[in-house]
């Protein structure tokens, strides 16, 4: 197959031909080995939830409408949807405990590689969780959030302290009326599995419900403490410089890739690398130093607080381990395929991995144990280093890089727009109230090998900015916008709109706002809650000329990010339509009446430049409503211009 029909991107393009050459497959061979798949999976109505099945419904009314138990086809799409959500909402959340648990070691113990670094963001977070903190020791301010935060997961009475901390007023009151509030992050997701097991719930939309209430526990829950306190752990990202694509590895230099989602370790890589005595271990053995690079969100976080540079999204993982140019690839959890584990046995590669809840066959196990954090470091990095003569042949590395700026936060973006000296999000209500910025879109989530590899993210990006719509991206659809030069300043003057460029321009930032990983999706709640506060677009986030899509969503925690984002009351855009299609009343429900409930709804377009067409459109509305259309509906906006937007 033309590679051009698997990736728009040229670095991996390349890639893709040489593993061609080499017969080595890669995710887009195993898809087409797949194919086709299972059509009651895709619709979302095969239940093999107990063993009188496994059961399905005939999509098209003519064979069984219920399996052994009863449940029709509403049922079992809506339980195996919202065990999709468990499962994301456990991945994110588990993410934000591990760093809660690494946080507290580092308060109570004496002696520990790690340090509190944003010290007024711990004394922000800690006034949020309702702790005091004037006259306080940040040591004594720090156990107290380190304690608040780890019973979030666990607590049995109350709600998360967070879903009364941190959202609008109104959007608080929408959940409490529909009773969705989430309780505590662990409980939400054990009450799914709960719920969904053979002979509990069969209601559609109840079951929907605690999809809701495990969502918004992910969202403004782990997710959220996951990046709380990494800031504070780690330091809050400030705009940096840095390369993204393959091209970023460097042959003559002994390369590590980070590569999966926690910052725990990949941040004391990140320092320890740079030891004198490992350099010269490293220039020893012949290469001219040690180049550090990231993959997926792992990148994003050494990205956002250090500017590490990225090799590649999620589909360039294999890519990166066919360039024969990486010593270690140093895994931990999510998003990482399975297959690199025999991949890097036709290399000198070694694959590493470090959580005990991710071992992968064909790979090399070293623990990592955040009490011995730089000395596991070195460990690595010495393998690394060792590994460095036995590259077998020529490194082919794809001459292809780009640079950019990321490091955007909720506190860093009042700075930016506002200036030291007013810094506040009143230029952003501003200017979309008067309509330079038209609103602005969260573009997230993955590369999926069923669209062609970064097309859908770039497409969407530039039919939004080109409408002037304002686009902050998190995950591997930043990483796909940062290749692509979209992070460029000068990027505004080159794809924006005029009122969006002028924008840009003036206060010096790319049209497409680098927010971080997976879990920082929590950044783009915040950044929402914080509009609605400035006042003047409304009293709640469903009032707000936004939306959000995922153009390449593969995963469970997209189907999470997704669905937090519909219950704050965002209307959600995805490629790939959710496993519902075989439930009408389901599909209806979501893409739909849900808007009435929570606000915000659902919409399925693999056409991503349709698929901005639905999201402008949307955030037109959303400005009529408001009134801030006024007078430039007369010259600016009409139905006929809306349907004549385009990127040309
Ligand atoms: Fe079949 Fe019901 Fe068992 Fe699902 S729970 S496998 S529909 S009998
Ligand atoms: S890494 S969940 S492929 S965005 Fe966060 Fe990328 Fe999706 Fe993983």
């Amino acid at each position: 197959m033309d590679p051009k029909e698997r990736s728009s991107d040229k670095a991996s393009q390349e890639m893709i031909s040489r593993m061609a050459e080499a017969g080595q497959q890669n995710a887009w061979d195993r898809l087409e080995a797949q194919l086709p798949q299972c059509g009651f999976g895709k619709l979302g109505i095969c239940c093999r939830i107990c063993t009188m099945g496994p059961c399905r419904i005939d999509p098209f009314g003519e064979g069984p409408q219920f399996g052994v138990c009863g449940a029709d086809a509403d049922t079992i799409a809506a339980r195996n949807l919202v065990r999709m959500i468990a499962g994301g909402a456990a991945a994110h959340s588990d993410h934000g405990r591990d760093i809660a648990h690494t946080f507290k070691m580092v308060v109570e113990s004496e002696q520990c590689d790690y340090m509190i670094k944003d010290e007024l963001k711990l004394r922000e977070v800690a006034a949020r969780y309702g702790i005091k903190v004037e006259g306080r020791q940040t040591k004594d301010i720090a156990g107290d959030l380190a304690d608040a935060a780890l019973a979030e997961f666990g607590k049995q009475e109350g709600t998360l302290i967070s879903a009364s901390a941190y959202p609008p007023p109104a959007r608080q009151k929408v959940w409490q009326e529909l009773g969705i509030t989430p309780r505590s992050i662990d409980r939400e997701i054990v009450e799914i599995m709960h719920r969904t097991h053979i002979g509990v719930g069969s209601d559609y939309k109840n079951l929907v419900k605690q999809g809701l209430r495990a969502c918004l526990s992910d969202g403004w829950g782990g997710s959220l403490i996951a990046t709380e306190l990494s800031d504070i752990l780690f330091g809050s990202p400030w705009p940096i410089r840095f390369g993204a694509n393959l091209g970023v590895l460097d042959a003559k230099q002994v390369n590590i890739v980070v590569h999966g989602h926690e910052p725990t370790l990949s941040d004391i890589i990140v320092a320890v690398s740079q030891e004198p005595e490992l350099i010269k271990m490293a220039k020893d053995k012949g290469a001219e130093g040690i180049n550090l690079a990231g993959m997926c969100c792992t990148a994003n976080e050494i990205l956002m607080r250090h500017g590490i540079p990225v090799a590649g999204n999620f589909l360039q993982q294999e890519l990166a381990m066919m360039t024969g140019a990486v010593e270690v690839m140093l895994v931990d959890v999510q998003c990482i395929m399975p297959a690199l584990g025999s991949l890097s046995g036709c290399f000198h590669t070694k694959l590493i991995t470090t959580s005990p809840k991710c071992k992968i066959a064909g790979a090399e196990h070293i623990e990592f144990h955040e009490d011995r954090a730089v000395e596991i470091a070195r460990e690595i990095i010495k393998i690394a280093i060792e590994n460095f003569e036995n590259r077998k042949g020529k490194a082919n590395i794809p001459k292809l890089m780009e640079r950019g700026i990321a490091g955007f936060t909720t506190e860093n973006i009042f700075y930016h727009l506002g200036g030291r000296f007013r810094a506040s999000y009143r230029p952003l209500n501003d200017n979309i109230i008067n309509g330079r910025i038209r609103g602005a879109a969260g573009v997230v989530g993955c590369n999926n090998p069923k669209q062609v590899h970064d097309y859908g993210h770039l497409t969407m990006i530039r039919k939004l900015i080109k409408n002037d719509v304002l686009v902050v991206s998190t995950g591997c659809s930043a990483i796909a916008a940062a290749k692509a030069g979209l992070m460029r300043p000068d990027a505004a003057a080159k794809y924006c709109g005029k009122g969006l460029a002028e924008v840009c321009e003036t206060v010096g930032i790319p049209p497409v706002l680098h927010v971080g990983s997976c879990v920082d999706n929590s950044r783009i709640l915040t950044i929402l809650a914080n509009v609605v506060a400035e006042g003047g677009l409304g009293e709640d986030i469903s009032d707000l000329p936004v939306a959000g899509a995922a153009p390449e969503w593969m995963s469970e925690k997209a189907v999470s990010i997704g669905m937090y984002f519909v219950a704050s009351g965002v209307y959600t855009v995805i490629a790939e339509p959710l496993p519902v299609l075989g439930a009408p009343n389901l599909t209806r429900y979501l893409t739909d009446e849900i808007e009435k409930d929570v606000g915000g709804k659902w919409a399925f377009e693999r056409d991503p430049i349709k698929a901005a067409g639905m999201m402008i459109e949307h955030i037109e509305s959303k400005r009529d409503a408001l009134g801030i259309n006024k007078e430039a509906e007369r010259k600016l906006y009409d139905m006929e211009d809306r349907r004549a937007l385009s990127i040309e």
